[in-house]
């Protein structure tokens, strides 16, 4: 199984750490094709050797061999939103991770689209579980 992990990287590096935990279990399912959006080196200006318009094609072709998709939503990212915008149109199943935390809320544009699998946690634990059931669900399929 080919598995899109989506994580905010210019949107901030808040959550580096627990991308990189969620990556690390994605990988007991399959080939984790975004392996870098956890990488700890990766800084929140996204520096890299690549141009952006490498990042971008390079990023919209993994998108379009992937299986599903895993976004952690909870940094505001303009390029995860737009990944789940593309990622809806290629009509693939979608889990979307969400961290409930005061005076914050999920975008309505996620959390009212009735085809992103939407689900809060507060724990590594409860976020695994999310993974569990949604990736064992498609592998039966
Ligand atoms: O707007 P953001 O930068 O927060 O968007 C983050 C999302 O866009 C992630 O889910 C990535 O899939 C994608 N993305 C944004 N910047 C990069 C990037 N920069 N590399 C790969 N994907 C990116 C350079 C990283 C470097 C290690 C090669």
């Amino acid at each position: 199984m080919k598995i899109y992990f989506a994580g905010a990287i210019r949107g901030g590096r808040e959550d580096a750490d627990l991308y990189f935990q969620l990556i690390d279990h994605l990988q007991h399912y399959g080939e984790v094709l975004t392996e870098h959006v956890g990488s700890p080196e990766l800084s929140g200006k996204g520096e890299t050797t690549q141009s952006d318009s490498d990042i971008y094609n390079r990023d919209l072709d993994w998108l379009q061999s992937a299986d599903v998709m895993v976004a952690e939503v909870s940094t505001p990212s303009l390029g995860v939103g737009y990944e789940l915008g593309i990622a809806e149109k290629l009509n693939f199943p979608i889990l979307c991770l969400y961290r409930p935390a005061p005076g914050k809320r999920l975008s309505a544009m996620i959390s009212g689209n009735e085809k992103f699998n939407c689900q809060s946690y507060q724990s590594f634990a409860e976020a695994k579980k999310h993974i569990n059931n949604f990736l064992k669900k498609e592998q039966e399929e």
